[in-house]
């Protein structure tokens, strides 16, 4: 069941999408971040999702989101059907409940295999469908568009830290300096050179062994925070 709430429809929505994408051959990552909406208590919120494009979403989290002290949180990445299934419960009753507001919900992060269109939307399968559930138990359909984004290559090399056009010892200095000593990059993903979404000593191992010791190629990372 559906129902219309009064002032103002409940909305999922997308509130950041952020991807670094390089090559030939294209590697990277999308981050997107999705929001909701709603004017009254919610017990539950259920998100079922599908893709489409050169991408595999593989990981996400709850942190610094409307639903971090919740309970129950899941978030399962289906990559043969290309699904994603997004549950928060609240257990009533308590302080537990998701109070009537708006912002963040879940971040999830693909993995980039090429250029394109990535398609994001909802679906209903194996009795899960996108709703909002009040104390009431009354499902509320949200309000919901697709996401179409396309996929464009990046023009800043991974590991290229000072943006200067070349990767060499300058960039391995200025994240050193970075890490250790406050100074500030201006684009973290080109930082996180070994693409664990973090900035962090394993990337200064990574830049040190790919000039030193021909190691593995620098990678587009996925640290946009
Ligand atoms: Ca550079
Ligand atoms: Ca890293």
């Amino acid at each position: 069941m559906s129902n219309m709430t009064p002032g103002g429809r409940d909305t999922l929505f997308f509130c950041g999408v952020k991807s670094y994408v390089y090559g030939p051959p294209y590697t990277g990552h999308i981050r997107v971040d999705f929001g909701f909406y709603h004017d009254e208590n919610l017990v539950g919120i259920e998100v079922p999702l599908v893709w489409i494009g050169p991408v595999e979403f593989y990981w996400g989290t709850f942190s610094n989101t409307r639903v971090e002290s919740l309970t129950i949180k899941t978030l399962i990445f289906d990559e043969v059907n290309q699904r994603i299934l997004v549950q928060a419960v609240a257990i009533p009753p308590g302080p537990d409940l998701i109070r009537p507001g708006k912002g963040k919900l879940v971040e999830i992060i693909a993995m980039v295999s090429d250029t394109g269109t990535l398609i994001l939307d909802s679906i209903t399968f194996d009795s899960h469908s996108l709703r909002f559930v009040p104390e009431e138990a009354v499902d509320i359909a949200p309000v919901f568009n697709k996401l179409v984004f396309r996929i464009e290559s990046d023009t800043i090399k991974p590991g290229d830290i000072d943006l200067n056009g070349d990767i060499n010892m300058a960039d391995l200095i200025t994240l050193v300096n970075y890490l250790f000593r406050g100074w500030i990059v201006s684009f973290k993903p080109a930082t996180d050179v070994n693409s664990d979404c973090r900035v962090s000593l394993p990337d200064v191992i990574t830049m040190v062994n790919y000039f030193f010791k021909s190691g593995p190629q620098l990678k587009p990372g996925c640290a946009w925070d």
